[in-house]
């Protein structure tokens, strides 16, 4: 009797690019990030169509106990003094959590539970993150190249935007090179 082997899909650990599988590529463009910056007139400078990330997901069958296999990869860049960063997300499915892996550039990963209580981990290649249920997570681009993690999450998790909409509790700003977290409330 012969098994035969077949061959996955192949992530380069460099570049964070995929190769085989079927490759799911969506572009978040600035114009598409309304209410994320802080400063709005720097972000209405910045032309709508500039894409600020793409993330490349490989095709999973839906349903409990399926998982999703993603890779962001997001551009440096500033919106005024605020660093690019994705959107950010809480799952809908609250209980359900994610990790991370960083894998080119550096970073911040934020995240945010249900109290409002934030906390930053430093993203850089190698670097795993375990994202708990119940808590939101946000990337941010510290650097000056593009900075790509890979995420395995849950199919059935999916994402709410909605309850984020009035923006993270820590704002990540950079000024002659250094890097500032600053508590919202506190500007
Ligand atoms: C990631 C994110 C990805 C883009 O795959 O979806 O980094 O961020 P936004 O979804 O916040 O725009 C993930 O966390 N999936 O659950
Ligand atoms: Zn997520």
């Amino acid at each position: 009797m012969s098994t035969s082997i077949s061959m996955p899909p192949d992530v380069a650990f460099l570049t964070g690019q995929f190769s085989g599988g079927n490759v799911i590529k969506k572009v978040t463009r600035c114009g598409d990030l309304s209410g994320v910056f802080h400063d709005l007139t720097a972000w209405q400078a910045i032309p709508a169509d500039t894409p600020v990330y793409e993330v490349e997901m490989l095709d999973s069958p839906q349903g409990e106990g399926e998982l999703y296999v993603g890779m962001t990869h997001l551009h440096p860049g500033l919106v005024g003094d605020e660093f690019y960063m994705t959107r950010g997300h809480f799952h809908q499915r609250r209980e359900q959590g994610e990790v991370y892996f960083g894998i080119r550039g550096s970073g911040l990963l934020l995240l945010q539970n249900e109290q409002g209580e934030a906390r930053l981990e430093q993203v850089s290649p190698g670097s795993v993150h375990i994202i708990p249920g119940n808590t939101a997570h946000r990337l941010i681009n510290t650097g000056t190249e593009i900075l790509s993690a890979l995420a395995v999450w849950p199919t059935v998790a999916g994402h709410d935007y909605r309850s984020l909409a009035g923006g993270f509790a820590l704002r990540v700003t950079g000024h002659e090179g250094k890097i500032q977290a600053k508590d919202v409330q506190n500007g």
